[in-house]
């Protein structure tokens, strides 16, 4: 145990407010240069210490994705944190921990609470983006009641606590003394693993790498899965070396965009597309909390996923009993609610943001959830989690013996394909985008009973959810226009990005007929697209011909 002594001088340094920090969809997100700006990281510190508080004698996790920035900041909140009064704080090797892995550490160590290092799949680097996220003890992101409370607070702000004390050497895993405070450098993947371990039949996972006859490939885009993904699948599961892509976490992602989709997974894709491709292909983002499916030339949409693996949990140990309910943000696609109908249990729809889940978690409402925005996850914590989603497929794929895309061709053939796609036009002028959104709001009760594509609309709404756990209750949360036929067209801003605006066009169409479920989707939703143009009048307001990126 090292001990810079037990009398460190804590410093109540004066401040001023920054009126910009306000959490969005999930924590605050911000480019690095405004994080470095002095007091900028330390405020909005503190003011999650006033309003979470009394912190005194409580345990904090504390851990990043090893972006830019992460070992400053790190360095910071501990000595806030000791200043403050935490007994006791778990830190993960070199300042890394994944989000799951945080969420996991809150649980498994009864903490009080964590803070997550990471602005996910933006890029990092000096000119990138860092972002800051506390939760709360059931290891989930703050509810929106905290975040907004913790806002206020940073408008209000005056003063701040850190101790004086030389930076701590985080490398090893070992217990050191921070005034009267103990850190505790944790090995980042050992409690994860553990809890792999107790959901998932690995040995039958690695019985299906057994003899070279099954192959994948996993994506850790330079971001913080690599040692989680290293020693999981390589060293439990007996992959061989090499399955795992770009495994080394680099504070820039080796100039990558952390976002596994098609866009941006580009060497993993090129794989699966090319000649002898591995049965699997998967990727996870910057915080490894997200995760995209890929079978030999085939893409499993991140709706379909969920859906896919509700149908099949009962193949998997830890779901063997069944499920309770399952949940999906209102963008993401109505596939899984079929899959609820057909076992009889309920399906919730929430607004975007993994927080939302949390009290159907909690309560035991739902034991599966997952959101078009590539993450899924279950009750074995209160975050997405990439690493598990593909373990739980491996799980499937060792179970049933047949290709990823056998599977989900079988499961569209039972309860119909929704063919879907996410149209993302991005670095907007805010004001413009807000614009069009509030241009469509006020045409949403002329359009409802309107004909649209020669169907009726039959929804037209501004999506408004009550938790049906504690009753909280949120507004505006993305324009959806519902037409007869079951096609959907939803209209929302996103609440991640640091540069203007954002606007998602959500597109779905439902298509029972299996004859009919070999179309491209871009193709199957081509009308549906049109439409929603013309409805908002995308290219007219954004001056955009076509959207940035199509997921
Ligand atoms: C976050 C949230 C997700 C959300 C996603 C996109 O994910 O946790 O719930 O779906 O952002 O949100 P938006 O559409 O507002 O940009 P992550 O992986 O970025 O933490």
């Amino acid at each position: 145990m090292s001990d810079p002594g037990d009398s460190l001088p804590i410093r109540t340094v004066p401040t001023r407010p920054f009126q910009d920090q306000r959490p969005g969809t999930s924590g605050l997100r911000k480019k690095v240069r405004l994080f470095q700006q002095p007091h900028y990281l330390e405020n909005f510190v503190q003011a999650v210490f006033d309003t979470v508080g009394p912190v005194q004698g409580r345990t904090l996790v504390l851990g990043g994705d090893g972006r830019y920035h992460n070992d400053v900041a790190v360095q910071v909140i501990l000595r806030m944190a000791a200043a403050n009064g935490f007994a006791r704080v778990l830190v993960g090797r070199d300042g890394l921990l994944s989000t799951p892995a945080v969420s996991c550490l809150i649980r498994r160590r009864k903490a009080f609470g964590g803070i997550v290092l990471s602005a996910s799949h933006n890029p990092g680097g000096p000119e990138g983006d860092f972002g800051i996220k506390y939760n709360v003890a059931n290891g989930g992101p703050a509810p929106e009641a905290v975040t907004e409370a913790i806002y206020r607070r940073s408008r209000e702000i005056r003063s701040y606590r850190i101790l004086e004390a030389p930076d701590l050497p985080l490398g090893e895993p070992g217990v050191h003394r921070l005034g009267e405070t103990t850190v505790e450098v944790v090995d980042p993947v050992d409690d994860y693993a553990a809890l792999m371990e107790e959901l998932f039949d690995l040995d039958a996972i690695r019985a299906l790498f057994a003899g070279g006859r099954f192959r994948m490939v996993y994506d850790a885009m330079h971001a913080v899965t690599g040692p989680y993904a290293h020693r999981i699948l390589e060293g439990r599961l007996g992959a061989p070396p090499g399955t795992v892509l770009h495994g080394r976490p680099l504070p820039d992602f080796g100039g990558g965009h952390p976002d596994p989709n098609l866009t941006y997974a580009r060497e993993l894709v090129a794989r699966l597309w090319g000649e002898e491709a591995p049965d699997l292909g998967a990727a996870s983002d910057g915080d490894g909390d997200r995760n995209m499916i890929l079978g030999p030339r085939f893409f499993v949409t991140p709706s379909d996923s969920l859906a896919v693996l509700a149908a099949n949990a009962t193949l998997v140990p830890g779901y063997a009993r069944g499920l309770s309910g399952v949940a999906r943000s209102m963008p993401t696609s109505r596939a899984v609610d079929r899959v609820a109908a057909a076992l009889g249990i309920p399906c919730y729809e929430t607004p975007t943001g993994w927080k939302f889940f949390g009290n159907l978690l909690d309560a035991g409402r739902v034991t599966l959830c997952g959101e078009e925005s590539f993450g899924t996850g279950s009750d074995h914590l209160r975050e997405k989690d990439g690493l598990w989603a593909v373990l739980f497929w491996l799980n499937v794929l060792a179970v049933r013996r047949q290709g990823v895309a056998e599977i989900v061709r079988e499961h569209w053939a039972r309860y119909g394909r929704h063919y879907y796609s996410r149209h993302d036009y991005e670095g907007l002028d805010r004001e413009r985008a807000e614009a069009l959104m509030e241009a469509l709001r006020k045409r949403l009760p002329a359009l409802r009973g309107e004909r649209l594509g020669g169907r009726e609309v039959e929804l037209a709404d501004d999506f408004a959810y009550t938790d049906p756990v504690d009753g909280s209750h949120t507004e505006g949360q993305g324009i959806r226009i519902l037409l007869e036929d079951g096609a959907r067209i939803v209209y929302r801003l996103s609440g991640t990005g640091t540069e203007g605006a954002t606007l998602r066009v959500y597109l779905e169409r439902y298509e029972p007929d299996p004859a009919r479920h070999g179309l491209e989707p871009r193709e199957a939703l081509a009308e549906l697209a049109a439409l929603a143009d013309a409805v908002a009048g995308i290219r007219e307001r954004t001056g955009r011909e076509r959207p940035d990126v199509v997921t």
